[in-house]
């Protein structure tokens, strides 16, 4: 049956997590796939997940089916989360929201949604570069996937020209899929008074724009801070779709936990939308699990184990942000050419190097450090144990 199948290509990030894992080396790195370590280089579980976990443990509810849309309290608290309590949209009930499996699974109803339903052009503009798993999941519905400019190699920040040319050069009513925060892989994020004249030029050209939030609070410590886009262009009366994600936020990455959006014009169409988004979903996976929904209802519902969170997210990011330093300076006390500023005024999970894909080659197969081939690092993976054999490993590879 299968004897023409090709090989598929590996996955270029959870490829590297692979290579790593076969290296025996006792000093191998892995800053390949965006999963934050403790300064102890381990997976970590925060401390409001356990407690919400001991919660549920006690409850001993039952394992039935959710709703196809989700668990209600969930979608409600993750929802508030997302847009804000006081949210006219939300209040007005004109946000059809669904639990979904994190954000890819998000993302794959809206393209599905999408692919079914919208009459304009279809096509969705991704940044360049942006998160590998956008192109797939936009074709796999048969839709078309074109770029704007986004990262600018010169300066190392953002081409907030070219990427305003080109979204205002897209056809009339193109769906721009924009990263909420934190963007992966480079780190840059537009400033707010950007965001403000993005908002106007998609108005302007009757784009729709489509939200990927995969790491609100990583951006700047700050959950709310972090929405800022998001709730901007829903207060300016943007249609947004909004793909949420509570992965890296609240470490659930394997509970595969968030929620899919629309914002619409009334609940009368916000209806009508929850009913076709539920035939999305249907044959995808019929209703979503259980337990994440739990957990994170339990975490967003209880004041105290709110206030836990908010404060074990600031954590991660502040460690983040120390490593950044750190390895800014040693960078610069190796002598290491060139300018490494952006390793500091980057934000978010990941730093944009700017090694090039023959110098990470050489820094897996000389020093076992993994990173995927655009230079990107996740800064999770470093601590003050293997940060110093890091920096000097770098060193090495860009003086050559
Ligand atoms: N979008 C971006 C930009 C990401 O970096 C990720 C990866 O973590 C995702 C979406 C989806 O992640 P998950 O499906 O684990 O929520
Ligand atoms: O960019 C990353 O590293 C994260 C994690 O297929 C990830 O977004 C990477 C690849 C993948 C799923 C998640």
């Amino acid at each position: 049956f299968w004897a023409s199948v090709p090989q598929g290509p590996p996955d270029p990030i959870l490829g590297v997590s692979e290579a790593f894992a076969k290296d025996q080396s006792s000093n191998k790195i892995n800053v390949g796939v965006g999963a934050y370590r403790d300064e102890n280089g381990k997976p970590y579980v925060l401390e409001s997940v356990s407690k919400a976990e001991d919660i549920l443990h006690q409850k001993r509810s039952n394992k039935e089916y959710l709703p196809i849309t989700g668990e209600a309290d969930f979608v409600k608290l993750a929802s508030e989360l997302a847009y804000g309590k006081d949210c006219k949209a939300l209040q007005d009930g004109r946000i059809a929201v669904s639990q979904s499996i994190s954000g890819t699974g998000a993302l794959r109803i809206a393209t599905g949604f999408l692919s079914m339903f919208y009459s304009g052009p279809r096509v969705v503009y991704l940044p360049n570069p942006t998160w590998g798993n956008h192109i797939p999941v936009v074709e796999q519905t048969g839709m078309r996937v074109a770029r704007y400019r986004y990262f600018d190699k010169k300066t190392v920040g953002l081409d907030f020209d070219g990427m305003k040319e080109d979204i205002k050069a897209a056809e009339q009513g193109s769906i721009i899929l924009l990263h909420a925060c934190a963007q992966n892989p480079t780190g840059i994020d537009p400033t707010q008074d950007q965001w403000k004249e993005l908002c106007e030029i998609t108005k302007a050209k009757k784009h729709l724009v489509l939200f990927d939030m995969a790491y609100q609070g990583f951006a700047s410590g700050d959950i709310i801070r972090d929405a800022f886009a998001v709730r901007y262009f829903v207060e300016q009366g943007h249609q947004i779709l909004l793909a949420q994600s509570f992965a890296k936020n609240l470490g659930l990455y394997g509970e595969r936990i968030g929620t899919f959006s629309m914002v619409c014009t009334n609940k009368e169409e916000k209806d009508r939308i929850q009913s076709q988004v539920k035939r999305v979903i249907r044959p995808l996976y019929s209703s979503p699990p259980l337990h994440g929904a739990q957990l994170v209802a339990t975490i967003l519902g209880s004041p105290e184990l709110y206030e836990q969170w908010l404060g074990e997210v600031k954590k991660m990011a502040d460690r983040i942000i120390a490593m950044r330093e750190r390895l800014y300076d040693l960078l610069v006390e190796f002598k290491t050419p060139g300018e490494w500023g952006h390793i500091k005024s980057q934000i978010g999970m990941f730093s944009f190097t700017g090694l090039t894909p023959e110098q990470v080659d050489a820094l897996k197969d000389h020093a076992h450090v993994y990173m995927t081939r655009d230079g990107r690092i996740s800064m999770a993976g470093l601590n003050e144990g293997n940060i110093q054999y890091f920096a000097e490993s770098v060193s090495k590879a860009v003086k050559g």
